[in-house]
């Protein structure tokens, strides 16, 4: 029997469950193309702000042994390009576009979502809630009074699919809280992890930071983060309801990390450090490698094993 990776999330159809993660190989239509040209089962749109942004002073990005650090800063062309390129391919693609929104106020976010309401594009939208809506306070997906405001706000006009996503949580009772709020929305579905925020990494040589912006600090993805990514997918299957579907995110560099991503809930699953350092023939190597671990295992379809973690 020949193995079938298909995938679906929110009603939505994939070829497989690979996708970049918004920021890494999207920011331009040439890096997007080239991700849909690959063997990627879609694309995620860098994140928008309404007006284009450059970003933060360079180096912002820094590969390393076991993952990455940065802090761009949210470079962008803006929410009208990114509109437009996700409208131009909802027919002729053979691989969903999914568009990120991030404001950088809940004012912004409410913006750009009246905009996709009111446009023709049918398909999924990110809303990336890692962005501080008031400057000095937490990012939104830290404060569940703002993640409330923002979701009861924008479920009042937006009928489209909206999915959230959202930065590692690391105590069992923030899922507890924030799932009873996630869960009275109706969510297409939720992308765990954003990177692991605020690290540093130091060149001991230089005795400088790797990274220029914030003094050196930035999100943290890669292998460093795999547990972390993985415990969330996890923790979010066990409590969301299952009309809400799950894109897992974070240190996927082999077929094996994709299978593990999707044992613990995630329909499908984004490539964020591993893209930026291996370009966009990884999706050939990546469902090799995940079709392969699937042969072995006597596997023909995704649902086979799905969310199906055993725990002893
Ligand atoms: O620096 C970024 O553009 C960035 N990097 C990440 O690892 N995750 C993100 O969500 C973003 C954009 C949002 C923000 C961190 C700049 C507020």
């Amino acid at each position: 029997m020949p193995i079938k990776l298909t995938s679906s999330l929110a009603g939505v159809a994939f070829a497989n469950p690979l996708l970049n993660a918004a920021g890494v190989h999207c920011a331009t239509p040439t890096e997007l193309d080239e991700v849909l040209a690959s063997a990627a089962g879609g694309v995620v749109t860098k994140s928008a702000t309404p007006a284009p942004r450059d970003g933060n002073v360079r180096p912002r990005f820094q590969a390393l042994l076991l993952g990455s650090i940065n802090s761009m800063g949210l470079p962008n062309q803006g929410f009208d390009a990114y509109l437009a390129y996700a409208c131009a391919h909802q027919q002729t693609a053979t691989a969903p576009v999914i568009l990120s929104l991030a404001g950088l106020s809940l004012a912004d976010d409410l913006a750009m979502l009246r905009w996709v309401q009111e446009s023709d594009f049918t398909g999924l939208v990110e809303l990336n809630l890692s962005c501080p809506n008031v400057p000095g306070k937490p990012q939104v997906a830290y404060d569940f009074a703002a993640v409330t405001r923002v979701l009861d706000q924008a479920f009042q006009f937006f009928t489209k699919r909206l999915g959230i996503k959202l930065p590692p949580y690391l105590d069992l009772a923030q899922f507890d809280a924030l799932a009873a709020i996630l869960n009275r929305y109706p969510l297409a579905y939720v992308n765990a992890i954003n990177s692991l925020g605020n690290g540093l990494v130091i060149d001991p040589l230089t005795e400088r930071p790797v990274i220029r912006p914030k003094g050196g600090f930035g999100g943290i993805g890669g292998a460093y983060v795999k547990p972390t990514a993985l415990a969330n997918v996890r923790a979010w299957r066990q409590r969301l309801n299952s009309t809400i579907g799950i894109i897992g995110t974070g240190g996927v560099r082999t077929g094996t990390d994709v299978f593990e991503h999707l044992l613990c809930g995630a329909d499908l699953v984004q490539v964020g450090t591993a893209l930026a350092t291996e370009g966009p023939a990884i999706f050939a190597r990546l469902t090799r490698e995940l079709t392969a671990v699937m042969a072995t295992k006597g596997y023909q379809t995704l649902a086979d094993f799905q969310g199906k973690l055993q725990v002893r």
